[in-house]
């Protein structure tokens, strides 16, 4: 196998050295056994044909890998399969100042679309804290959507076309940076979100849109998590937000040490909202906040003045997933109706309460699109193996109540091998019966990322 990737590959795109192997079969979770057999580096989508269809004939499994920042092990390599890495193939293609789309391969990495926007005076708004490592195949391949959903939406918003090399080989051209196009089955929004368990998204189209007015942003202290949402309609009956984001005390205790930040407000809360909003919506936002505090919803609050404090606002809610990762947190990406989040959170510290005790949860998130972050955090006498035994004994207790509000186990981290075997909580028999049918239909052998998505 390795001889033959040798020939489709020049040799130095092909490594098996156990470093390679170690830093690219794996994404940001730590819990699978991480085992390719080779990581590949093509460069161009002839080569990624000719990979798929060796892949096909040998019999040998591929797993898509990008910048390696998912958190559901969609991109591990658990059992000897190929990686292949869109790391080669990194070039802005295009672009289209009229149809303001460009075209990118799928290994640019997501600030770089950023940064390409802003020079042409434009904006792409899909962002989150990895944006600075993530790829766009990757961000395509599980939808990825961040802090901005609640303005701009999802991934799949901004995805104009596709260029993708199904598990058979084929090279599919999907949509072609249409606007309009009612000629049937969109397969440009079934490759989005696909895990790689489809094929190679290798290129994409992404449309840009004009770049925001300055913005102001807000932290509010909130006890109640009801309160958080009667903010949220208060606001939203006035100023149009661009973030609405949430985080618990315990989560400000942790950011705030590991960053050495300082902390937001003066008196502490349960939990604090971020507002961001257009900085010309400032007087109907401070009309906003006065009455959330004669509500008593919000106990106080302070709003940036300035970029750095702005960007300083921002650090307390994007420092936070690395602030716990020392306490190897057992996370959760779920999402349930907005109204239906403080409900949710009662249910959920209730059953882990009840389970477990002495289990601390820290909560964040972006309430304003109804996804949750619940990490668990390990205790500090605990193996990492027995605590994470412990969280997997208590997963289908915490997906039923996921599934009794009609929720989601994944809003936007994806399946991968993380959730797989849970999906029965947020699809039916009938939903997942279909998507083995599109699976069997684009990769029949099954070469592409098995074991993700599907149980
Ligand atoms: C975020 O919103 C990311 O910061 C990571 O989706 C969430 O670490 C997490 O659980
Ligand atoms: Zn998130």
């Amino acid at each position: 196998m390795i001889v033959k990737l040798e020939k489709v590959l020049a040799p130095h795109r092909v490594s098996t050295a156990r470093d390679d192997l170690d830093n690219w079969g794996r994404d940001w979770t730590r819990s699978f056994v991480v085992a390719p057999s080779a990581v590949v580096f093509p460069e161009t989508v002839q080569e990624v044909v000719a990979i798929t269809r060796l892949a096909n004939t040998e019999g040998f499994a591929l797993v898509p890998s990008g910048g390696r920042t998912g958190l559901s092990a969609g991109a591990v390599a658990s059992h000897g399969e190929v990686v292949v890495s869109f790391d080669r193939m990194n070039r802005i293609l295009d672009f289209n100042e009229t149809d303001r789309v460009l075209r990118c391969q799928a290994g640019v990495v997501t600030a770089k679309v950023h940064a390409f926007a802003e020079e042409n005076g434009l904006f792409y708004p899909v962002d989150f804290s990895s944006s600075g490592s993530s790829q766009i195949g990757g961000n395509v391949a599980t939808n990825a959507g961040g802090i901005k959903v609640i303005r701009y939406g999802m991934t799949r918003d901004w995805v104009a076309g596709l260029k993708v090399v199904t598990g058979a080989g084929e090279v599919l051209e999907l949509n072609r940076g249409l606007v309009k196009n009612a000629t049937g089955y969109d397969l440009r929004h079934l490759l989005i979100g696909s895990e790689g368990t489809l094929g190679f998204v290798v290129e994409a189209d992404l449309r840009l849109t004009e770049p925001p007015a300055p913005s102001r942003v807000m932290v509010l202290g909130v006890d109640r998590m009801k309160d958080i949402l009667s903010v949220l309609t208060r606001f939203q009956a006035d100023v149009t937000l661009s973030a609405f984001e949430f985080f618990s005390e315990l989560a400000v205790e942790r950011v705030t040490r590991h960053r050495t930040l300082a902390r937001p407000l003066e008196s502490s809360s349960a939990f604090y909202a971020l507002l961001e909003f257009d900085a010309q919506d400032e007087s109907p936002a401070l009309a906003a906040f006065g009455d959330s505090v004669a509500s008593g919803w919000v106990s106080d609050g302070v709003m940036s003045q300035s970029e750095a404090q702005a960007r300083a606002l921002w650090a307390l809610r994007e420092g936070i997933t690395e602030s716990i990762a020392p306490e190897t947190p057992y996370k959760n990406d779920l999402a349930v109706r907005i109204s239906d989040v403080p409900g949710f959170l009662d249910d959920v510290e209730h059953a882990v309460g009840r389970i477990y005790p002495d289990l601390e949860i820290c909560w964040f998130g972006h309430i304003g699109d109804g996804n949750v972050h619940l990490n668990i955090l390990k205790p500090p006498g605990l193996a990492v193996t027995a605590f994470y035994e412990r969280c997997d004994a208590m997963a289908p207790e915490l997906f039923k109540l996921v599934a009794a509000r009609g929720g989601s186990i994944s809003a936007e981290h994806g399946v991968g091998m993380l959730k797989r075997d849970y999906l029965e909580f947020s699809r039916s028999a009938a939903e997942i019966e279909i998507m083995r049918a599109v699976k069997e239909a684009l990769d029949p052998n099954g070469v592409m990322n098995p074991g993700k998505l599907l149980p």
